[in-house]
């Protein structure tokens, strides 16, 4: 496409519910939306940093920040570019890989849409509907997260996963258990231990778990495969997995038999195919995460996780389980457990300009 411009905004979205991890609590949706103007459309991406850097250290005034001054800039010096470049023309600066993933996603959209092609058949989708499971914050206590996990298999979703922290592990594991028998059920720890924890984690193998999420730090690489040698239960890495070359590191220590994979934390839709195709090759199931991403990022995902190495439900969920109102004109909507792969042109999304407006704290636009 003929890059003519990048238009970024930060969005506060409100949530419908605080969303509590080991690393904190989200009270609104902080996000950055960007527009890609070409001669040939307008394209969408998001970039999904979070307000602090908790997850990982991106956070969104600094994927903001180079963004519009290093990133931006770089790829509109080319004028004009095809998708499958934007990854190697970002190369030289280092990290900031939401940032990276969002303006990816955003030149990808308008290619596509200006070709009529879908993105769930541009990466190789090869599933209309994809099954969805959603992620359940830390509750007050362990009966109110009974009373919240009801809710989310009420309204049909196939998996449930659960945030953990110490002191919020095994009481609260063993309360879900009880209450529901064998669900699909996993926890994410998002690596609020260490492997002095050892014990408390071996615990947890009682509970029949489909994965444990990231109980270590992001560099952890080996404590996370000398840990996996004393569990019975599968170990997934999330914050780990930030590049495909940590994915092969990890698949070679022995460090994850499950990977989650997030296009934005690895740089870019592009970039989470390279995973997935290597860990199908090497049998590692991969799982499609999620950043709380508005519809934007959400129906990408939906397209993501309709590849055929995506052998687990994905925290791939309706629109509704965290915003009120969407800034697309057709939320994303559970059906019979799954979420549809969009079929409209590049990410399958119209924008509601109302609501993207009414969300905008902050707006730059980067003209060539
Ligand atoms: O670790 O998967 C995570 C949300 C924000 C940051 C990290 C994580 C999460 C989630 C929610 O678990 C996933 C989602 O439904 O978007
Ligand atoms: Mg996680």
């Amino acid at each position: 496409v003929a890059l003519e411009g990048l238009e970024l905004r930060v969005l506060r979205m409100p949530l419908v519910a605080p969303f509590a991890t080991s690393f904190g609590t989200e009270y609104e949706r902080e996000v950055i939306v960007v527009r890609a103007v070409t001669a040939d459309g307008d394209g969408w991406g998001e970039i999904v940093t979070q307000q602090a850097p908790l997850y990982s250290s991106e956070y969104t005034q600094g994927a903001w920040d180079a963004a519009l001054r290093w990133l931006g800039p770089a790829l509109l010096d080319r004028g004009r570019i095809a998708p499958e470049e934007v990854a190697g023309i970002l190369e030289p600066f280092k990290g900031h890989r939401m940032a990276k993933a969002g303006l990816e996603l955003a030149v990808l959209d308008a290619a596509l849409r200006s070709e009529g092609r879908p993105l769930g058949a541009y990466l190789g989708a090869v599933t209309d509907r994809v099954p969805s499971g959603v992620s359940v914050g830390i509750q007050q206590d362990p009966a109110a997260l009974v009373g919240a996990v009801a809710e989310y298999l009420d309204a049909g979703y196939v998996r449930i996963k659960i945030k953990i922290k110490p002191g919020r592990d095994i009481a609260d594991t063993a309360a879900v258990r009880e209450a529901f028998g064998g669900i699909p059920l996993q926890v994410d720890a998002n690596s609020a231990y260490t492997l002095a924890d050892v014990d408390t984690l071996i615990e947890l193998d009682r509970f029949d778990l489909l994965l444990i999420e990231q109980p270590l730090q992001e560099d952890d690489l080996v404590d996370h495969a000398v840990l996996a040698g004393r569990l019975r239960t599968p170990l997934c890495l999330d914050e780990s997995i930030v590049s495909l070359k940590a994915a092969q590191d990890a698949r070679a220590l022995g460090a994850a038999s499950v990977i989650n994979i997030k296009a934005g934390r690895v740089g870019g839709y592009l970039e989470a195919v390279a995973i997935h195709d290597l860990c199908r090759a090497a049998d590692i199931p991969v799982w499609c995460g999620g950043m709380l991403e508005t519809g934007i990022g959400r129906a990408a995902n939906a397209a993501l996780a309709a590849l055929p190495g995506f052998t687990l439900p994905g925290d791939v969920s309706a629109s509704d389980r965290f915003y009120p109102r969407d800034i697309v004109t057709e939320p994303i909507v559970l059906e019979d457990g799954h979420v549809r792969v969009p079929t409209g042109p590049g990410i399958g999304i119209e924008i509601d300009p109302a609501a993207l407006e009414d969300f905008t704290v902050a707006r730059e636009m980067l003209r060539r």
